[in-house]
């Protein structure tokens, strides 16, 4: 019988559905085991082939730990406001909330048709009044406990998506979701003040099983620095305060430098101070029309103004210092000024030469340096010079003996600095939980009471933001207009929303209890699956998402109402799946390949060509999949053709799963071949108790090496090893039912339609999804005996199994105790006798 897929996956679709198959309940029991994967956005395109490799892969890991006993989590759910919804909403005059629960409808048969063992019956979405009641509530919390504010802000504005982004969401200078340009605008926005986490949002990874790309790229956002903040007199009268790392150059600083936006610049200006106001205020204006990104770019060509009128006084050695304004000082970090040491920084040394200023050797390396040609910048071997009491000191020995010095004169003190921002929290769009403040004109900002939670959407059609960047919720006085929760006077709503990171930061809690109305979750349910055992995600999100949850996690853990101080214990991500580019040349047929060289003289030429026709892209033969490359492979369509199980093996076969791999069609067929030769192995069944001898060190090393690749996401060489035990099964003319059993359990993660299936035939009543784990002991995964062939005068005449350690002398007589072999020799005389070890006897006869 031929394996009809179609019907054999909507019918253990439909079971694990009505059955409820992997609903958990908390059970004190059993071990518990949370599997997260990241809940999608729910966009109008529909599933990627992306999303199944990340949910395939710990589906698997979710099915075989409920094969091993645990009680498992693994649930999924919609992280659906955003933008996108909301622009296509605008475009064609739908609510948000239809286009929404459309696209919900599409992923989520999507998925199902996947045969993803999520629990539905937890099925959540951030957009449902139910569920963000308790975003705003935590918003609320954050409030109580001053770590939500008002600040009047310079904010990236996207001029594309008319609204406020994050630094997270500004890439390069421009809009990460539409790519138009960023600019720099005045605001009064909520803010979130992650920064007063910053310390233990390093700190506590140490404990987490993180992937190292992750731990690392967190804790360079967060950007941690250790140095001083120390203070220059002024011939203003004022001090001037910078920031450096490098206490211990102090000697040789030649200059300072301010950032354009500096408050003294104003303040020094309206005293009639600086002498050239008109090229400062120049240099300001300009400085103000670039983004952060052009102003850092490192190999730009150093600008700046040199303010005249007013000098510095370097505390150390009382040296006057001139002072400069220039956009490579960022008004954002540090104290927005620095004391420049161009023998010792690549940026200041730039500036130094361009501007004609001294520069001074304080640290020198083994050998001597030279400062014409650049900055010397090696810390660990540099020795201190021309420094007074720090000579002959290290660069760590003498930083630690500035800072006594600037403690004991006053004159600065040590300081810790973050690159960490604090996150803007307001959106000025429709589609995104309100935020429940009220502005009252005698009273400020009020909270809303929580009784009157959830502050639901008003329901409207225009969704436009306004020019000014104004929420297209300011339009609608009739809600924005209401009485303040303290005084009972007049009052207006807040009309910004939350950014899309809102709801995704504590979504996994609310997994643990769904639908409880009267809290995130009840304690029993967060005391008994918190935390998330392993979390699968993009690397993408971990500047972002990832930071945010672990943030407001902490946050609640504080206020007493999450058990652990981490959200997750594991975290883990997956490469891309990636496209072929049909303009590369590599990926042209080879008939046009060899047109394309006939046509343009050399390959290198031909190359050149397609660059020209269609731009650098043409240069490389994998890509994101994009429509406009139309190399999107759409998963319905694999689903369709070669069924969910094929598809699941396939984006677990592709490569390694951290890293990026592209799609190939070709050996999809390859694992269809696969799953069609194991169900045609159900018909060669053969005679048997158990294991036979020849397959059980086979068996029990099939059994090892499959379950701990799963536990370490190699899934790809655990199907290789189960297509070794195929082919040995096949070697073996079959497999008895036992043998068969291994494999059907072993698959089951993988390809869990078929087995199953394949399971209920052998006659099974239980299903296979709880069917407890194979057990292997580890004596038996080494060969006890192999197999040998016997040739006499060179012609195979049988094969037997010996011992694998077995001596010369004992291989041969069993050889020729084998009938077969008797038969052969039978009336002759054996002139010579050999075994080549672990391969054959050979018997030459005479006669
Ligand atoms: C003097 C010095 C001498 C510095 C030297 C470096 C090398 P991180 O590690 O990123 O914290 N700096 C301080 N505030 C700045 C700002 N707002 N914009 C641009 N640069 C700023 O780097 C700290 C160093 O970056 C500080 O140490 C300061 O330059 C510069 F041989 O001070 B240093
Ligand atoms: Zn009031």
């Amino acid at each position: 019988m031929k394996y009809d897929f179609k019907k054999v996956e909507a019918k253990w679709q439909k079971v694990w559905e009505d059955e409820h198959t992997f609903h958990a309940e908390i059970d004190h029991s059993k071990p518990k085991f949370y599997a997260l994967v990241e809940f999608p956005y729910p966009s109008a395109a529909g599933l990627h082939v992306g999303h199944p490799r990340s949910y395939t892969a710990l589906d698997i890991v979710a099915r075989k730990k409920r094969q091993c006993g645990c009680n498992v989590l693994y649930p999924m759910g919609w992280d659906a406001f955003g933008l996108p919804t909301e622009n296509y909403a605008l475009k064609n005059h739908i609510n948000p909330e239809i286009v929404t629960a459309k696209n919900v409808a599409r992923f989520k048969s999507q998925l199902k048709a996947l045969g993803l063992s999520f629990d539905w019956d937890r099925e959540i979405n951030t957009t449902d009044p139910d569920y963000y009641k308790w975003t705003q509530w935590i918003f609320l919390q954050l409030y109580k406990k001053g770590l939500a504010y008002k600040k009047e802000t310079n904010v990236n504005y996207c001029t594309g998506c008319k609204v406020v982004l994050a630094n997270e969401e500004v890439v390069n200078g421009v809009c990460e979701r539409c790519g138009s340009p960023v600019v720099h605008k005045v605001k009064s926005q909520w803010m979130l003040r992650i920064t007063a986490y910053a310390d233990r949002l390093i700190d506590d990874l140490e404990d987490l099983d993180f992937i190292d790309r992750v731990k690392t790229q967190q804790k360079n956002w967060i950007g941690r620095s250790h140095g001083a903040e120390i203070n220059f007199a002024t011939t203003a009268g004022d001090t001037l305060t910078v920031y450096t790392t490098r206490a211990d150059t102090l000697f040789g600083c030649t200059y300072m430098v301010v950032s354009p936006e500096h408050a003294y610049l104003k303040k020094w200006m309206d005293a009639g101070l600086i002498r050239n106001p008109d090229a400062v205020t120049a240099y300001q204006e300009d400085a103000a029309r670039k983004s952060e990104f052009e102003r850092t770019e490192l190999n730009k060509e150093k600008t700046g103004v040199r303010i005249e009128g007013v000098e510095a006084v370097n505390p150390v050695n009382g040296k006057r210092v001139p002072i400069f304004l220039s956009d490579y000082v960022l008004a954002t970090y540090g104290t927005g000024a620095i004391m420049a040491v161009p023998a010792h920084d690549t940026r200041d040394w730039e500036f130094a030469r361009k501007f004609g200023l001294p520069v001074v050797e304080v640290v020198r390396g083994r050998q001597a340096s030279d400062l014409e040609k650049a900055a010397f910048t090696d810390v660990a071997t540099g020795t201190l010079v021309n420094s007074g009491f720090l000579d002959g000191l290290s660069v760590e020995d003498a930083k630690e003996k500035m800072y006594a010095w600037l403690e004991e004169t006053g004159n600065g003190h040590k300081q810790v600095n973050f690159k960490l921002r604090d996150w803007v929290f307001s959106r000025q769009r429709y589609w995104g939980e309100p935020i429940p403040m009220v502005w009252c004109d005698k009273c400020g900002w009020q909270p809303l009471p929580e009784s009157e939670l959830p502050l639901r959407l008003p329901e409207i059609t225009d969704f436009e933001p306004g020019e000014d960047g104004e929420s297209p919720l300011a339009r609608h006085t009739e809600w924005v207009n209401t009485t303040c929760p303290c005084c009972g006077g007049p009052a207006r709503r807040e009309t910004d929303t939350m950014p899309q990171w809102a709801g995704s930061s504590w979504y996994f809690l609310r997994y643990m209890d769904p639908h409880n109305p009267d809290a995130i979750a009840s304690k029993e349910a967060l005391d008994y699956w918190s935390p998330v055992d392993w979390y699968n995600g993009g690397m993408e999100h971990t500047t972002l998402h990832l930071l945010y949850s672990r943030f407001w996690h902490k946050f609640l853990y504080d206020i007493g109402v999450v058990p652990t101080k981490e959200p997750y214990a594991k975290r883990t991500s997956h490469g891309m799946i990636l496209g072929l580019n049909p303009h590369a040349f590599e990926n042209q047929p080879a008939a046009e390949q060899k047109r394309l060289v006939a046509e343009h003289g050399s390959e290198a030429a031909a190359r050149a060509a397609l660059v020209e026709k269609y731009g650098e892209m043409a240069e490389h033969p994998i890509v994101k999949m994009s429509k406009s490359l139309g190399n999107v492979v759409n998963p319905d369509d694999v689903v369709e053709e070669y069924g969910a199980d094929t598809l699941r093996l396939y984006e677990m076969f592709i490569g390694d799963f951290e890293k990026a791999a592209p799609w190939n069609t070709s050996s999809i067929k390859g694992c269809k071949r696969f799953l069609d030769r194991i169900w045609a192995l159900s018909e060669k069944q053969v005679e048997g108790e158990g294991v036979r001898p020849a397959l059980e060190a086979l068996v029990h090393r099939t059994i090892k090496k499959v379950g701990e690749d799963i536990d370490e996401l190699k899934a790809n060489t655990a199907i290789a090893q189960l297509m070794i035990y195929v082919n040995a099964l096949y070697d073996n003319g079959g497999a008895t039912r036992a043998e068969y059993e291994v494999l059907l359990q072993l698959l089951n993660p993988f390809a869990p339609h078929m087995t199953e299936e394949l399971w209920e035939q052998m006659g099974h009543a239980d299903r296979l999804a709880y069917h407890p784990w194979p057990a292997y002991e580890e004596a038996k995964c080494v060969e006890q005996t192999i197999e040998i062939a016997v040739q006499v005068n060179g012609k195979v005449r049988a094969r037997i199994r010996v011992a694998a350690d077995v001596e010369a002398p004992d291989a041969i007589a069993a050889a020729k105790a084998e009938p077969a072999v008797a038969e052969a020799v039978a009336g002759k005389t054996i002139v010579k006798e050999i075994y080549v070890k672990g391969k054959l006897v050979n018997l030459a006869v005479k006669g």
